[in-house]
Protein backbone atom coordinates (compact mmCIF):
# COMPACT_ATOMS: atom_id res chain seq x y z
CA UNK A 1 0.00 0.00 0.00
CA UNK A 2 1.14 3.21 -0.73
CA UNK A 3 2.18 6.05 1.70
CA UNK A 4 3.89 9.27 2.53
CA UNK A 5 3.17 11.98 0.76
CA UNK A 6 -0.32 11.01 -1.16
CA UNK A 7 -2.91 13.78 -1.29
CA UNK A 8 -5.61 13.27 1.13
CA UNK A 9 -8.46 12.29 -0.70
CA UNK A 10 -6.24 9.82 -2.77
CA UNK A 11 -4.90 8.66 0.53
CA UNK A 12 -8.24 7.98 2.65
CA UNK A 13 -9.40 6.17 -0.90
CA UNK A 14 -6.71 3.89 -0.81
CA UNK A 15 -7.11 3.06 3.05
CA UNK A 16 -10.80 2.94 2.28
CA UNK A 17 -10.46 0.73 -0.59
CA UNK A 18 -8.05 -1.75 1.39
CA UNK A 19 -9.93 -1.58 4.65
CA UNK A 20 -13.27 -2.64 2.80
CA UNK A 21 -11.69 -5.51 1.04
CA UNK A 22 -10.47 -7.02 4.31
CA UNK A 23 -13.41 -6.15 6.49
CA UNK A 24 -15.32 -8.15 3.74
CA UNK A 25 -12.85 -10.74 3.85
CA UNK A 26 -12.80 -11.32 7.24
CA UNK A 27 -16.74 -11.33 8.12
CA UNK A 28 -17.37 -13.57 5.39
CA UNK A 29 -18.04 -16.55 7.72
CA UNK A 30 -17.75 -17.62 11.13
CA UNK A 31 -21.71 -17.09 12.51
CA UNK A 32 -23.79 -19.32 13.65
CA UNK A 33 -26.44 -17.83 12.63
CA UNK A 34 -26.98 -16.38 8.96
CA UNK A 35 -29.46 -13.40 9.67
CA UNK A 36 -26.91 -12.30 12.21
CA UNK A 37 -23.63 -12.52 9.76
CA UNK A 38 -26.22 -10.66 7.59
CA UNK A 39 -26.65 -8.51 9.80
CA UNK A 40 -23.06 -7.82 10.93
CA UNK A 41 -22.04 -7.47 7.46
CA UNK A 42 -25.00 -5.10 6.71
CA UNK A 43 -23.78 -2.51 9.44
CA UNK A 44 -20.44 -2.86 8.73
CA UNK A 45 -19.91 -2.90 4.91
CA UNK A 46 -22.58 -0.26 3.72
CA UNK A 47 -20.60 2.70 3.16
CA UNK A 48 -19.03 4.49 5.96
CA UNK A 49 -15.86 6.83 5.32
CA UNK A 50 -13.54 4.50 7.16
CA UNK A 51 -11.37 7.71 8.96
CA UNK A 52 -10.46 5.71 12.31
CA UNK A 53 -9.18 3.23 10.00
CA UNK A 54 -7.17 5.72 8.34
CA UNK A 55 -6.05 6.99 11.21
CA UNK A 56 -4.36 4.05 12.49
CA UNK A 57 -3.31 3.54 9.31
CA UNK A 58 -1.61 6.53 8.67
CA UNK A 59 0.05 6.11 12.36
CA UNK A 60 1.55 3.23 11.89
CA UNK A 61 2.94 4.40 8.90
CA UNK A 62 4.39 7.77 10.58
CA UNK A 63 6.47 5.15 12.17
CA UNK A 64 7.27 3.15 9.43
CA UNK A 65 5.23 -0.30 10.09
CA UNK A 66 3.66 -1.80 6.88
CA UNK A 67 0.61 -0.89 6.50
CA UNK A 68 -0.39 -4.43 5.78
CA UNK A 69 0.46 -5.53 9.07
CA UNK A 70 -1.88 -2.76 10.78
CA UNK A 71 -4.44 -4.03 8.40
CA UNK A 72 -6.16 -6.10 10.75
CA UNK A 73 -6.03 -3.66 14.17
CA UNK A 74 -7.59 -0.74 11.79
CA UNK A 75 -10.39 -3.31 10.79
CA UNK A 76 -10.73 -4.25 14.45
CA UNK A 77 -11.38 0.00 15.58
CA UNK A 78 -13.95 0.11 12.38
CA UNK A 79 -15.96 -3.04 14.24
CA UNK A 80 -16.01 -1.05 17.07
CA UNK A 81 -17.24 2.33 15.70
CA UNK A 82 -19.97 0.02 13.76
CA UNK A 83 -21.38 -1.42 16.57
CA UNK A 84 -21.62 1.75 18.42
CA UNK A 85 -23.58 3.32 15.44
CA UNK A 86 -26.02 0.09 15.43
CA UNK A 87 -26.47 0.52 18.95
CA UNK A 88 -26.65 4.32 18.90
CA UNK A 89 -29.43 4.12 16.32
CA UNK A 90 -31.60 1.98 17.64
CA UNK A 91 -35.10 2.99 19.16
CA UNK A 92 -33.90 3.44 23.20
CA UNK A 93 -31.20 5.51 22.30
CA UNK A 94 -31.70 8.08 19.26
CA UNK A 95 -34.16 5.86 17.42
CA UNK A 96 -33.17 6.98 14.06
CA UNK A 97 -34.06 4.69 10.87
CA UNK A 98 -31.59 5.65 8.25
CA UNK A 99 -27.51 5.64 8.19
CA UNK A 100 -25.40 6.41 6.02
CA UNK A 101 -28.50 6.77 3.06
CA UNK A 102 -29.76 3.47 3.99
CA UNK A 103 -32.76 1.87 6.90
CA UNK A 104 -30.59 1.18 10.10
CA UNK A 105 -29.74 -1.95 11.09
CA UNK A 106 -33.13 -2.74 13.28
CA UNK A 107 -35.01 -1.55 10.47
CA UNK A 108 -33.87 -3.61 7.57
CA UNK A 109 -33.53 -6.49 10.16
CA UNK A 110 -35.46 -6.23 13.65
CA UNK A 111 -34.37 -4.77 16.62
CA UNK A 112 -33.06 -8.01 18.48
CA UNK A 113 -30.96 -8.88 15.43
CA UNK A 114 -29.49 -5.10 15.30
CA UNK A 115 -28.46 -5.52 19.25
CA UNK A 116 -26.74 -9.17 18.67
CA UNK A 117 -24.96 -7.85 15.62
CA UNK A 118 -23.85 -5.18 17.60
CA UNK A 119 -22.59 -7.61 20.52
CA UNK A 120 -20.90 -9.41 18.29
CA UNK A 121 -19.31 -6.91 16.22
CA UNK A 122 -17.57 -6.04 19.50
CA UNK A 123 -16.90 -9.10 20.38
CA UNK A 124 -15.01 -9.58 17.23
CA UNK A 125 -13.14 -6.79 17.16
CA UNK A 126 -11.25 -8.31 20.18
CA UNK A 127 -10.65 -11.35 18.69
CA UNK A 128 -8.89 -9.62 15.58
CA UNK A 129 -6.55 -7.69 18.14
CA UNK A 130 -5.66 -10.79 20.38
CA UNK A 131 -5.09 -12.66 16.76
CA UNK A 132 -3.34 -10.07 14.58
CA UNK A 133 -1.31 -11.36 12.51
CA UNK A 134 2.77 -10.16 12.52
CA UNK A 135 2.20 -8.01 15.75
CA UNK A 136 3.96 -9.55 19.19
CA UNK A 137 1.94 -10.33 21.71
CA UNK A 138 2.45 -7.86 24.35
CA UNK A 139 1.90 -5.26 21.53
CA UNK A 140 -1.40 -7.44 20.91
CA UNK A 141 -2.39 -7.28 24.68
CA UNK A 142 -1.67 -3.44 24.68
CA UNK A 143 -3.74 -2.85 21.65
CA UNK A 144 -6.66 -5.28 23.87
CA UNK A 145 -6.21 -2.94 27.00
CA UNK A 146 -6.25 0.30 24.13
CA UNK A 147 -9.46 -0.45 22.29
CA UNK A 148 -11.46 -1.89 25.92
CA UNK A 149 -10.80 1.18 27.50
CA UNK A 150 -11.33 3.61 24.85
CA UNK A 151 -14.49 1.68 24.41
CA UNK A 152 -16.16 1.20 27.41
CA UNK A 153 -17.65 2.70 30.56
CA UNK A 154 -14.30 5.32 30.39
CA UNK A 155 -13.97 5.90 27.22
CA UNK A 156 -16.72 5.84 24.47
CA UNK A 157 -19.87 3.92 26.22
CA UNK A 158 -18.99 6.33 29.36
CA UNK A 159 -19.89 9.65 27.03
CA UNK A 160 -23.02 8.28 25.83
CA UNK A 161 -24.40 7.90 28.91
CA UNK A 162 -23.27 11.55 29.85
CA UNK A 163 -24.85 12.68 26.66
CA UNK A 164 -28.41 10.88 27.39
CA UNK A 165 -28.17 12.58 30.68
CA UNK A 166 -27.38 15.73 29.27
CA UNK A 167 -30.72 15.63 27.13
CA UNK A 168 -32.47 19.49 27.85
CA UNK A 169 -29.99 20.70 30.04
CA UNK A 170 -27.02 23.35 29.25
CA UNK A 171 -23.65 22.99 29.53
CA UNK A 172 -20.13 24.50 29.74
CA UNK A 173 -17.95 23.82 27.12
CA UNK A 174 -15.84 22.08 29.60
CA UNK A 175 -18.53 19.70 30.17
CA UNK A 176 -19.49 19.58 26.69
CA UNK A 177 -15.36 18.51 26.02
CA UNK A 178 -15.86 16.46 28.68
CA UNK A 179 -18.49 14.41 26.86
CA UNK A 180 -17.10 14.20 23.45
CA UNK A 181 -13.44 13.45 24.51
CA UNK A 182 -15.34 10.16 25.41
CA UNK A 183 -18.26 9.52 23.30
CA UNK A 184 -16.37 10.53 20.46
CA UNK A 185 -13.02 11.20 21.06
CA UNK A 186 -11.69 8.20 22.83
CA UNK A 187 -12.28 5.83 19.87
CA UNK A 188 -10.19 8.47 17.36
CA UNK A 189 -7.45 8.61 19.96
CA UNK A 190 -7.67 4.90 20.68
CA UNK A 191 -7.50 4.13 16.67
CA UNK A 192 -4.10 6.72 16.12
CA UNK A 193 -2.40 4.57 19.12
CA UNK A 194 -3.14 1.53 18.32
CA UNK A 195 -1.93 2.31 14.54
CA UNK A 196 1.26 3.43 16.56
CA UNK A 197 1.41 -0.24 18.97
CA UNK A 198 1.59 -1.93 16.00
CA UNK A 199 5.35 -0.63 15.29
CA UNK A 200 7.82 -2.51 17.27
CA UNK A 201 9.64 -0.49 19.97
CA UNK A 202 7.32 2.41 19.47
CA UNK A 203 9.19 5.40 21.54
CA UNK A 204 7.26 6.94 24.33
CA UNK A 205 7.91 10.31 23.10
CA UNK A 206 6.50 9.05 19.48
CA UNK A 207 2.99 7.97 21.69
CA UNK A 208 3.05 10.84 23.41
CA UNK A 209 3.06 13.41 20.38
CA UNK A 210 0.65 11.07 18.83
CA UNK A 211 -1.92 11.09 21.24
CA UNK A 212 -1.67 14.51 21.78
CA UNK A 213 -2.17 14.87 17.89
CA UNK A 214 -5.17 12.31 18.43
CA UNK A 215 -6.80 13.92 21.58
CA UNK A 216 -6.92 17.39 19.08
CA UNK A 217 -8.19 15.64 16.05
CA UNK A 218 -11.21 13.98 17.95
CA UNK A 219 -12.32 17.35 19.66
CA UNK A 220 -11.77 18.89 15.83
CA UNK A 221 -14.10 16.17 14.41
CA UNK A 222 -17.26 16.90 16.52
CA UNK A 223 -16.57 20.81 16.44
CA UNK A 224 -16.42 20.14 12.13
CA UNK A 225 -19.69 17.38 12.88
CA UNK A 226 -21.32 20.45 14.63
CA UNK A 227 -21.07 23.07 12.18
CA UNK A 228 -22.17 20.87 9.63
CA UNK A 229 -25.04 20.32 11.41
CA UNK A 230 -25.50 23.57 11.85
CA UNK A 231 -24.21 24.57 8.10
CA UNK A 232 -26.28 22.07 6.57
CA UNK A 233 -29.80 23.69 8.23
CA UNK A 234 -30.92 26.84 6.52
CA UNK A 235 -33.47 27.27 9.07
CA UNK A 236 -30.72 28.21 11.69
CA UNK A 237 -28.32 29.52 9.43
CA UNK A 238 -29.18 33.43 10.74
CA UNK A 239 -31.00 33.06 13.54
CA UNK A 240 -29.51 34.60 16.67
CA UNK A 241 -26.34 31.91 17.61
CA UNK A 242 -25.61 30.96 21.51
CA UNK A 243 -28.51 30.78 23.89
CA UNK A 244 -31.26 29.96 20.95
CA UNK A 245 -29.47 27.06 20.11
CA UNK A 246 -27.62 25.73 23.18
CA UNK A 247 -30.97 24.86 24.71
CA UNK A 248 -32.04 22.91 22.59
CA UNK A 249 -28.75 21.14 21.58
CA UNK A 250 -25.65 21.05 23.25
CA UNK A 251 -22.86 22.21 20.79
CA UNK A 252 -19.67 23.97 20.06
CA UNK A 253 -21.85 26.74 18.05
CA UNK A 254 -24.13 26.66 20.27
CA UNK A 255 -21.97 28.04 23.35
CA UNK A 256 -19.13 29.69 20.42
CA UNK A 257 -21.35 31.16 17.66
CA UNK A 258 -20.47 30.11 14.66
CA UNK A 259 -17.59 32.40 14.16
CA UNK A 260 -16.05 31.34 17.46
CA UNK A 261 -15.98 27.15 16.61
CA UNK A 262 -14.77 27.96 13.11
CA UNK A 263 -11.99 29.37 15.27
CA UNK A 264 -11.79 26.86 17.85
CA UNK A 265 -11.99 24.17 15.06
CA UNK A 266 -8.46 25.92 13.33
CA UNK A 267 -6.89 26.51 16.87
CA UNK A 268 -7.55 22.28 17.10
CA UNK A 269 -6.01 21.96 13.79
CA UNK A 270 -2.94 24.01 14.53
CA UNK A 271 -2.19 22.35 17.96
CA UNK A 272 -3.38 18.77 16.34
CA UNK A 273 -0.02 19.58 13.17
CA UNK A 274 2.06 21.27 16.10
CA UNK A 275 2.09 17.93 17.46
CA UNK A 276 3.47 16.09 14.53
CA UNK A 277 6.21 18.68 13.86
CA UNK A 278 9.17 16.03 15.17
CA UNK A 279 7.97 14.12 12.42
CA UNK A 280 9.08 13.95 8.61
CA UNK A 281 7.44 13.04 5.63
CA UNK A 282 6.56 9.77 7.03
CA UNK A 283 3.54 11.64 8.99
CA UNK A 284 1.96 13.03 5.53
CA UNK A 285 -0.88 10.71 5.48
CA UNK A 286 -1.52 11.67 9.40
CA UNK A 287 -1.05 15.70 8.10
CA UNK A 288 -3.63 14.81 5.16
CA UNK A 289 -6.11 13.11 7.70
CA UNK A 290 -6.05 15.97 10.20
CA UNK A 291 -7.06 18.48 7.03
CA UNK A 292 -9.69 15.96 5.93
CA UNK A 293 -11.34 15.46 9.05
CA UNK A 294 -11.63 19.60 9.47
CA UNK A 295 -12.40 20.29 5.59
CA UNK A 296 -14.70 16.86 5.29
CA UNK A 297 -18.45 17.78 4.07
CA UNK A 298 -20.53 14.87 5.48
C1 LIG B 1 -24.40 3.35 21.78
C2 LIG B 1 -22.38 2.11 22.59
C3 LIG B 1 -22.96 3.32 22.03
C4 LIG B 1 -22.15 4.36 21.75
C5 LIG B 1 -22.60 5.53 21.06
C6 LIG B 1 -20.00 7.26 19.13
C7 LIG B 1 -21.37 7.01 19.61
C8 LIG B 1 -21.53 6.58 20.99
C9 LIG B 1 -22.42 7.13 18.81
C10 LIG B 1 -22.33 7.52 17.40
C11 LIG B 1 -23.49 8.42 17.09
C12 LIG B 1 -23.10 9.66 16.47
C13 LIG B 1 -23.86 10.02 15.23
C14 LIG B 1 -22.14 10.43 16.99
C15 LIG B 1 -21.70 11.69 16.40
C16 LIG B 1 -20.35 11.64 15.80
C17 LIG B 1 -20.12 10.41 15.01
C18 LIG B 1 -19.43 9.31 15.71
C19 LIG B 1 -20.53 10.34 13.74
C20 LIG B 1 -20.31 9.21 12.84
O1 LIG B 1 -18.95 9.02 12.54
P1 LIG B 1 -18.41 9.12 11.05
O2 LIG B 1 -18.74 10.48 10.49
O3 LIG B 1 -19.34 8.04 10.37
O4 LIG B 1 -16.99 8.73 11.02
P2 LIG B 1 -19.11 7.10 9.10
O5 LIG B 1 -20.50 6.76 8.62
O6 LIG B 1 -18.33 7.85 8.05
O7 LIG B 1 -18.39 5.89 9.59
Amino acid sequence: MPNGTLPTMDYLETCRSRVDAELDRLIASGSTSKRLQEAMRYSVLGGGKRIRPALSLAAASALGQDMEIALVPACAVELIHAYSLVHDDLPAMDNDELRRGRPTAHIAFDEATAILAGDALQALAFEWLAEAPGIEAPARLAMIQELAHASGHSGMVGGQAIDLESVGKSLTLAQLENMHRHKTGALIEASVRIGALTAPGVSKRSLEALTTYAKALGLAFQVQDDLLDIEGDTEIIGKPQGSDIARAKPTYPALLGLDGARQHLSSLLNSALESLQDFGPEADPLRAMADYVVARTH
